[in-house]
């Protein structure tokens, strides 16, 4: 009898052994992929349950059945090393900190697969985590391919704009028979674009009219992205969040001195603003960052505008309005070929505190032919970059980035004399 209740005991055991190693077995495969909750609007409501969640079964010595229930970081590392990276600031400010904010690209359909793979790396990086909105802008109606593949590729609400004819056009007061002749001029004279009409409305629009356009109104902060960028590095906590909390206004990650044969009276448009609007000026500017002389002249220095993180209500406000509108009706959008880059560069620097523009170190980025990779092993270690520390341009002669570091009197990251 004995003998006959330990046989049958050994025996259920066994089968309980068996089913536990099924049961393991069928539950160690992949996690499952659970779709973002969204509402009717779209708007996302966060997941079903976590990214990665198990369910492990198991018995104690007794017999007894326990469950355990392991649940994951909702972002998940893009690769096994957790001791670093996703983190501290990720599960802080998740979903319920969400920032008012927004990514914008200006771009035409023919763009489509050159953006499909910097909206892929910047949801890759960063944006998978956090779902912000997408704004396209184009001065011609997008396409159903263009508008898919976007959509397919956001995590976020993506947005398609048409800019206004009076955004992306002559201004009444612009003379086209000179606008041409500067035109061929700088066509003769092999000007990078400087033969372009509508390269120039593109300079015209990112200056002064982007953050009016009708979907940009719903926001308060930007991301510019543009057509065949890279970003190297993860960006493992809210940049929005981050220049709100530290009251910046405007940001950049690679500067340089401007090509001055299509600026070469861009200057004296500026100081004729000065002059007009005193009131405008920040105390404590950045003047000294583009003018080596007090402002008598420009050296040139812009931060890249190709990549931006910037506040919405301070382009929008009377300061920098005022000062765009000074330097359209003077004309050298058309009658040189002003870039959006040194005007919104020579805007923060004049009518922010030098306080409000801040260097993200930590977002590397590449657009041809310049390449920012955060200087500093450990910090490239941890956020899994996989830029060549060689092409960093941050410390070489021909960058401005120095120059920002000693006027606000920051300390450089360590290492970067050995880059310059
Ligand atoms: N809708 C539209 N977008 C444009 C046009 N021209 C340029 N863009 C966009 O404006 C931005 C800047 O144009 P780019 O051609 O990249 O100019 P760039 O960065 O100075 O020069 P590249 O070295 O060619 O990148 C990009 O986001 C382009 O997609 C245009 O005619 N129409
Ligand atoms: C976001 O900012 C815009 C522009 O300031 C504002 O109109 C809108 O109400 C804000 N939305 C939210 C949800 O705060
Ligand atoms: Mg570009």
């Amino acid at each position: 009898m004995a003998t006959g209740n330990v046989r049958y005991a050994r025996y259920i055991l066994f089968a309980i052994f068996g089913i536990i190693v099924i049961y393991l077995i069928s539950t160690s495969s992949l996690p499952t992929y659970t779709e973002p909750l969204r509402d009717s609007a779209g708007k996302y409501l966060g997941n079903l349950k976590g990214a990665h969640e198990e369910t492990v079964t198991t018995t104690d010595a007794s017999g007894d059945v326990i469950t355990q229930i392991t649940t994951g970081l909702a972002a998940e590392p893009t690769s096994p090393n957790p001791q670093y990276g996703t983190h501290g600031d990720l599960t802080s400010s998740g979903p319920s900190e969400k920032m008012n904010a927004t990514f914008v690209t200006l771009a035409r359909n023919t763009d489509l697969w050159e953006i499909a793979r910097s909206i892929r790396q910047v949801e890759d990086r960063f944006n998978r985590n956090y779902h912000y909105d997408w704004v396209f802008l184009n001065d011609k109606p997008f396409d159903e391919t263009f508008k898919k593949v976007t959509s397919s590729l956001v995590s976020g609400k993506t947005h398609y704009g048409e800019i206004k004819e009076e955004h992306w056009s002559f201004p009444s007061w612009i003379d086209q028979d000179k606008a041409r002749k500067v035109r061929e001029d700088m066509a003769q004279r092999k000007i990078i674009y400087g033969d372009s009409i509508s390269y120039r409305h593109m300079c015209r629009f990112e200056s002064g009219f982007f953050f009016r356009q009708p979907l940009m109104m719903n926001y308060e902060w930007y991301w510019r992205v543009e057509p065949s960028v890279e970003l190297f590095c993860d960006v493992n906590y809210d940049p929005f969040k981050f220049m709100r909390d530290n009251k910046k206004k405007y940001s950049f990650v690679i500067s340089l001195y401007e090509y001055v044969e299509t600026i070469p009276t861009l200057w004296d448009s500026v100081k004729k603003f000065m002059k007009n609007h005193p009131e405008h000026i920040a105390k404590d500017n950045s003047l000294a960052l583009i003018s080596d002389d007090g402002g008598d002249t420009y050296n040139k220095c812009h931060f890249w505008s190709n990549f931006e993180i910037g506040n919405l209500e301070w382009l929008r406000s009377k300061q920098y309005v005022d000062f765009f509108e000074a330097l359209d009706k003077d004309g050298g959008f058309f009658y040189e070929r002003w870039g959006d880059a040194p005007v919104h560069s020579i805007g923060a620097s004049l009518l922010l505190d030098k306080s409000e523009i801040h260097f993200f170190n930590d977002i590397a980025y590449y657009h041809v032919p310049f390449t920012h990779c955060p200087t500093g092993e450990e910090t490239r270690l941890k956020l899994k970059c996989h830029c060549d520390p060689k092409n960093n341009f941050d410390w070489k002669g021909y960058s401005c980035t120095s120059r920002f570091f000693d006027l606000n009197k920051l300390e450089k990251p360590a290492g970067w004399e050995k880059e310059q």
